[in-house]
């Protein structure tokens, strides 16, 4: 190298070096100022700042493109179900995660196969054994396998609901599955009376099997029983969710509160935790129930040493994603937008017990309004992907917002409303 070259490389070097440098130093000075600094601080800073500052750093991570428990949402249509052309006679509904056994991905859900689409929930007094009252009136469980999680082929039925007055004889529905000791254990919802009798009302019941592909015995009983009257689960327990945790049976569960008998608009949801040594219970409640205080349909999967959960729409802290380190008291973690519905995530370490939780990369979940209109009225499952994961870095899963065109907003219209809006003000 020529001298002068010489002169210029190390010119060059130092510049960039004394650049780097100056930096920490800066920084050090306007913290030492105590002022919220420009480059983003890995920890909370030793001085005082505000609530919402200080908030940053109880997340996952104080950026949320940084946040493990932060992702966008990306959906895909399923190929290979038939819907009957969307004449609202088939729906699906409240898929269980997928589980992958001998090569291929299984899936357990509603499924309803009506002569007529369902008359709706204010008309449960006209339902008939041929007419349904809601979408999961009249059901049975189907199970459908998948190569690569995007075509499905139905297999058929796993658990018919059985014949009157045994458990579950109106109505078998939003199933999710188990595999405990090499054995398959489905969870469900087990109906006697057409939902919208009196609100939804039914319990967690249980069927079993030694392959994915059944056959399917029904315990024929109730397995997470209703709260005592008075307590908030009084009137149902749904949407079984269960994993593997602490060498143990966690089963979250759903129930709407504060209502039946009352007026729908005091409805309430939340999340509660049962918990079982064996798969045929006794399932123990939690004493602190409910864990989740937001959230319809349950999505939970284990994550490092605890266990994440996601809450869409009901609640105070709907469309979060939520972490608790123990599996009972969870915190927000992260806001999510256009989550999925009834999710079932592919989690393959829902039942290792593992404290070393991966995170989740798909699932399937469910719209129910996929009928073009009111009359045709029914559920389609499809295929979500995110980045919820630790080992998975895909930048446009964590981008921070999602631009929807201008007729996403106006199909929220103002409707009667407008009106009354209209006009000058008083
Ligand atoms: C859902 C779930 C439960 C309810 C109904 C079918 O998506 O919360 O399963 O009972 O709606």
């Amino acid at each position: 190298m020529k001298f002068k070259t010489f002169i210029c490389v190390s010119l060059a070097l130092g510049f960039v070096w004394s650049c780097k440098q100056a930096e920490p130093k800066e920084q050090k000075e306007i913290i030492a100022n105590q002022v919220f600094p420009h480059k983003m601080p890995e920890e909370k800073p030793n001085f005082p700042i505000s609530s919402a500052a200080e908030r940053m750093f109880d997340y996952p991570a104080p950026r949320v493109q940084d946040n493990e428990l932060f992702s966008q949402f990306k959906y895909t249509r399923l190929e290979g179900l038939d819907y009957n052309g969307g004449d609202g006679t088939i729906t699906r509904r409240d898929p269980s995660r997928p589980v992958f056994v001998n090569g291929k991905y299984y899936m357990w859900y509603t499924k309803r196969h009506t002569k007529v689409p369902p008359i709706g929930w204010n008309r449960a007094d006209e339902a008939t054994d041929e007419i349904p009252s809601t979408d999961w009136d009249l059901c049975d469980l189907w199970y459908a396998t998948s190569e690569d999680g995007f075509t499905w082929e139905e297999q058929g039925v796993a658990v018919a609901r059985p014949g009157k007055p045994a458990l579950g004889w109106r109505s078998v529905a939003t199933p999710d599955i188990l595999v405990w000791k090499g054995k398959y254990y489905l969870y469900f919802q087990a109906f006697n009376e057409p939902s919208g009798t009196r609100g939804d009302w039914c319990p967690i019941s249980m069927a079993y099997a030694d392959s994915p592909d059944g056959p399917w015995t029904h315990v024929g009983k109730i397995v997470v029983p209703f709260g005592k009257k008075g307590e908030w689960d009084q009137d149902q327990t749904q949407d079984p969710h269960p994993i593997v945790y602490n060498g143990k049976i966690y089963l979250y569960y759903k129930a709407a509160y504060n209502k039946w008998p009352d007026v729908r608009d005091k409805y309430a949801v939340a999340h509660g935790l049962a918990i079982a040594e064996d798969p045929f219970g006794p399932f123990e409640k939690h004493p602190l129930n409910p864990v989740l205080n937001s959230g319809h349909e349950t999505t939970y999967f284990p994550f490092k040493e605890g266990i994440a959960a996601l809450a869409i729409k009901d609640g105070n802290e709907a469309q979060t994603m939520q972490y608790a380190e123990d599996g009972v008291n969870f915190k927000i973690a992260s806001t999510v937008e256009l989550t999925p519905t009834a999710c079932g995530f592919y989690t393959p370490d829902a039942f290792t017990g593992t404290k070393d939780g991966r995170g989740v990369t798909w699932g399937v979940c469910h719209f129910i309004n996929a009928a073009n209109s009111k009359d045709k009225k029914h559920s389609i499952i499809a295929r979500v992907d995110c980045d919820l994961s630790l080992d998975v870095h895909e930048p446009w899963l964590k981008s921070t917002g999602v631009w929807h065109r201008p007729e996403v907003y106006f199909k929220q219209g103002l409707g009667n409303l407008k009106a009354k809006r209209k006009g000058l003000p008083e």
